[in-house]
């Protein structure tokens, strides 16, 4: 079902009349016992593999076909010929790209393929993009190939990680034969945090590579909590950043190798981060991952989201609930790391994905039923500009649904219930949800309009020392609180909408 070409290798015929192909060491992984180095070499056919000898940084060798996708390379397998020059390595590596068929520059094709299929305003917004996807996607690619460390940070929902497995099924069109040294790591965290930039610098010092090590973000750090990891990385490594949260002014773009955000290119966050990542994925190898574009779409909440997509709704559904999956979910749906491979693997196999999708169906109704029956309801008016808006406020109290299994998360469950309480109300609508540090808050856009939320949050920072931080969209995000006085904080909330009779 995946469509992708596959790359063809340049083998050479040495002296001996062996089929050897010939490559350069481009990365180490060290390990204490050099024994046990894993060694990346750069070819037009990537190998990864232990070795018998130790090998050096820039050794161009020479290695059997017939050893090519063994674990070990045995003393007979492999001659080092040498020391490669930096002109020799630019060529390999260039030629490496160009076998896969990575191009910086996008063609005409490309692009009309990875358009033509879009909603008119998404692909109004890509095609701008393309020239900086296809830049970050060689950045990208020349780390991948010559085997530098990347870690792939992905945000816990349905968008982030359908960006982090188009971008996986790209990778495994690319090399089907080797994965690189990439690691994936789910981020539970809004911000990119300091603790995580340091603990992925001790990965990336765990390795020797002629290219820079690499660290991709996708859905989540555009927010001012992120500089001082961004700082603590830099000049480290390559930094790569597909987001749709849009950027704030003291924002360090310019300290990132490529940020890529649709907000730059006359979108913004109803363009997806998954969407965004099939985009760059697409820039990668052609994969087509449309299903998980609009899955993120769905997933999202975007204003784009095709809620008539049957598969992409389902598969939404089904990332939404294993993202949010904790160790305490009955056995047969527990997760134990969640990978791309997994999540990929999951969504090809239609008995279980079914199953998935049919157990976090019945446990998102039964959630979304209790939030109806127990948010208190709120009716207010507010003239903003002279335009006059009925105002319904929900307050809900998440130990209501909260559950052994850990799903739905507090976030994607406010925005679901946002989305039923919408159906039943006239007039404008907020939910909000509280459950300890932390508030949900999700608008209809016509009161983000008026009051958005980064206003709403201001102000009560203002008002309140209890108010800590807050962030998001405009129509859907968060506050952090004390959590002793919640109550307190949502009647500030209520108050700023004129309701002074709260019992809350
Ligand atoms: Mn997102």
């Amino acid at each position: 079902m995946n469509k992708c070409k596959r790359s063809s290798s340049f083998f050479h015929l040495s002296c001996n009349g062996l089929i050897t192909i010939k490559g350069i060491v481009s990365a180490i992984k060290l390990s204490s016992n050099p024994g046990e180095n894993a060694y990346a070499i750069l070819s037009t056919n990537p190998i990864g593999a232990r070795c018998e000898m130790t090998l050096e940084l820039g050794d161009t060798v020479e290695v059997k076909d017939s050893a090519i996708g063994s674990e070990v390379l045995r003393i007979g397998d492999i001659k080092v010929l040498g020391k490669a020059s930096k002109a020799e390595y630019r060529k390999m590596l260039n030629d490496t790209l160009r076998s896969m068929g990575i191009k910086q520059k996008t063609s005409k094709a490309k692009a009309k393929a990875i358009t033509q299929w879009m909603p008119e305003e998404l692909s109004k917004t890509t095609i701008p993009m393309l020239n900086d996807i296809g830049k970050a996607a060689a950045v990208f690619s020349k780390a991948f190939v010559s085997g530098a460390p990347i870690i792939i940070r992905f945000h816990n929902d349905c968008d982030g990680s359908s960006g982090a497995i188009s971008i996986y099924r790209a990778l495994r069109c690319v090399s089907p034969k080797t994965e690189g040294n990439i690691r994936w790591q789910m981020n539970k965290s809004v911000a990119y945090e300091p603790e995580s930039a340091q603990s992925d610098l001790l990965v990336f010092n765990g390795y020797m590579s002629t290219e820079k090590p690499l660290i991709l973000i996708v859905d989540f750090g555009t927010t001012e909590e992120s500089i001082n990891a961004i700082n603590c990385v830099d000049g480290k490594c390559d930094l790569v950043w597909l987001d749709h949260h849009p950027p704030p002014e003291k924002f360090p773009k310019e300290r990132i190798t490529n940020y890529i955000n649709p907000w730059d290119y006359g979108g913004d966050s109803d363009y997806s981060a998954g969407f965004l990542g099939g985009v760059f994925a697409q820039a990668l190898s052609g994969v087509d991952v449309k299903d998980l574009q609009l899955a993120s779409l769905i997933g999202d909440f975007s204003r784009h989201a095709d809620m008539k997509h049957e598969k992409a709704q389902r598969i939404s559904t089904v990332l939404d609930f294993v993202t949010s999956n904790s160790t305490r979910t009955a056995s047969v749906y527990r997760i134990e790391k969640l990978t791309p491979r997994y999540m990929d693997a999951l969504l090809d196999d239609n008995e279980r994905f079914d199953s998935f999708y049919r157990y976090a169906t019945n446990m998102m109704d039964d959630a979304l039923e209790a939030g109806v029956r127990t948010a208190k309801h709120y009716k207010t008016k507010a003239s903003p500009n002279g335009r006059e808006l009925a105002i319904n406020i929900y307050v809900m109290d998440f130990k209501h649904v909260r559950n052994e299994a850990g799903y739905p998360l507090p976030g994607r469950y406010s925005s679901k219930l946002q989305a039923k309480l919408e159906l039943l109300s006239d007039g404008e609508t907020m939910t909000v949800v509280h459950y300890g540090n932390y508030i949900s808050i999700r608008m209809t856009k016509g009161l983000a309009k008026e009051f958005p939320l980064h206003d709403i949050v201001k102000r009560l920072k203002e008002s309140s020392e209890y108010v800590h931080s807050g962030g998001g969209h405009a129509a859907a995000g968060g506050i952090k609180i004390d959590e002793q006085h919640a109550k307190s904080v949502i009647k500030l909330l209520l108050r700023e909408f004129g309701i002074i009779d709260t019992n809350q």
